[in-house]
């Protein structure tokens, strides 16, 4: 019997499984036609998890409940899997930031979220206290994320997987950028996650909320039940508050309410509806990429034939916090990010991203060719770091800054009279 997860598609609990199989290569099956309140009513269910909730998972040897053993056990069908760290101390953090991940964010962000829309009792001392709560920790975490780039080692471990699903909760209900803008490297940790390819595979496309919900009226204290009938619309709607939207990559559902929307046509991006540039993006990306010898006397010097002021603009980025910028491992990762988000960008832009210095604290500085004469505000409105940068529009009537254009692509060496750690091009 494969192993069959008992859970809503939505489910930010069931994600946490769901994640850790695909860096595990283990097959989990998620149950077709869950419906909150009747499937995890039958009498099967409740033997497979006495207090009726989700997840479940059922395996050939019997069932599990509570998500965080759920995923630990997937995790563990794979020997020695790197998701638990490379040696005990490893172990033992990843242990560690799980009950962190548990007890200090995500019981946080329901004890704040959960009465908000009313199904628990709201009393704004107890509010203010959940939320003090989850400052306190996301304090503590925002130091530990200024130098490291995953919880622990290296590289991504079951206490990411866990962290990001209850962190997607509550930045996609609660918590708004103004909120978490007091923890940046939360932020960047963050988007930095969910957009790994095996965490996008399960969580789709996460939008931070814009809004706080509004207080809803507490939900009455439940009345004798009436045994014979299922409660399906109000325990689907109950499953709802501990559940992410989940928004499919493609086509992308903007709508901001519980229920699915059908698919809208896709609005058309106001960049292709410009006039016509003479300069062909991909054309100066294949000349890019192709120019192996005299980079200065084919590439660069086609660029600037290309060169359209009229469809395109250019800009300088610095990054705004260069002194945290003191493990190299750390400034390349936030770099490498960073590409990773501009994804969306890839038709209408270039860019070049110079990390600078031999020795910490090292500098970020880029170069961006962008269609049209601004930095397109999709861009702007999706992409977290543009805001982690200072941005400057190139001047090319100013030689020096055309110069500086050139040796950006060209990854020139020494850059203003230091040493390139790394050059990362966006193409
Ligand atoms: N600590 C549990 C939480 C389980 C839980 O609260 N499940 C909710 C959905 S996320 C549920 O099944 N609610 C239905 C109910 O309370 O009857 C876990 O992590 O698995």
């Amino acid at each position: 019997m494969a192993l069959v997860l008992h859970a809503g598609n939505t489910n930010k609990n069931g994600f946490k499984a769901l994640i850790a199989a695909e860096y595990s290569g283990v097959k989990v099956d998620l149950v077709k036609n869950f419906q909150m309140g009747v499937s995890n009513r039958t009498p099967e269910f409740l033997k497979m998890n006495p207090i009726g909730k989700v997840p479940v998972l059922e395996t050939p040897d019997g069932s599990i409940f509570e998500s965080n053993a759920i995923a630990r056990y997937v995790t563990h069908l794979k020997a020695d899997n790197p998701l638990y760290g490379s040696s005990l101390i490893e172990y033992a953090h990843v242990e560690q930031w799980i009950d962190f991940a548990s007890l200090e964010i995500d019981a946080n962000i329901l004890r704040w979220y959960i009465p908000r829309i009313g199904f628990s009792v709201y009393l704004p001392p107890a509010e203010e206290a959940a939320i003090s709560a989850l400052k306190r920790a996301l304090d503590a975490l925002n130091s530990h994320l200024a130098s490291n780039t995953f919880l622990v080692g290296h590289n991504v471990t079951l206490a990411d997987i866990i962290l990001t699903c209850n962190l997607t909760l509550g930045f996609s209900r609660i918590l708004t950028k103004s909120f978490t803008s007091e923890f940046p490297h939360v932020e960047r940790y963050f988007w930095t996650m969910v957009n790994q390819p095996n965490f996008r595979k399960v969580l789709g496309v996460v939008k931070q909320t814009e809004a706080i919900p509004p207080v809803q009226s507490a939900k009455k204290p439940s009345q004798p039940k009436e045994p014979a009938k299922p409660k399906a619309k109000d325990e689907a709607k109950k499953e709802a508050t501990k559940e992410v939207k989940k928004e499919p990559a493609k086509p992308k559902a903007e709508g901001t309410g519980e229920e699915e929307e059908a698919p809208k046509p896709k609005p058309k991006n106001p960049l292709d509806l410009l006039p016509p540039s003479k300069m062909i993006l991909d054309e100066w990306k294949r000349l890019y990429s192709n120019t192996r010898t005299n980079f200065r006397e084919v590439a660069i010097k086609g660029f600037w034939d290309m060169y359209d002021p009229e469809g395109y603009s250019l800009w300088f980025c610095d990054y705004k916090y260069n002194t945290e910028n003191t493990v190299s491992f750390v400034t390349l990762n936030k770099v490498g990010g960073f590409l990773q988000r501009m994804d969306l960008a890839r038709k209408y832009a270039f860019g070049k991203m110079l990390v600078i210095g031999s020795e910490p604290p090292y500098k970020v500085k880029g170069l961006w060719l962008f269609r049209g004469k601004e930095i397109p505000q999709f861009v702007i409105d999706e992409c977290y770091d543009m805001e982690l940068y200072d941005w400057t529009k190139v001047e090319i009537t100013d030689e020096v800054q055309k110069e500086r254009v050139s040796q950006m692509i060209e990854d020139y060496e020494p850059f203003e009279g230091e040493a390139l750690l790394d050059a990362k091009c966006f193409k």
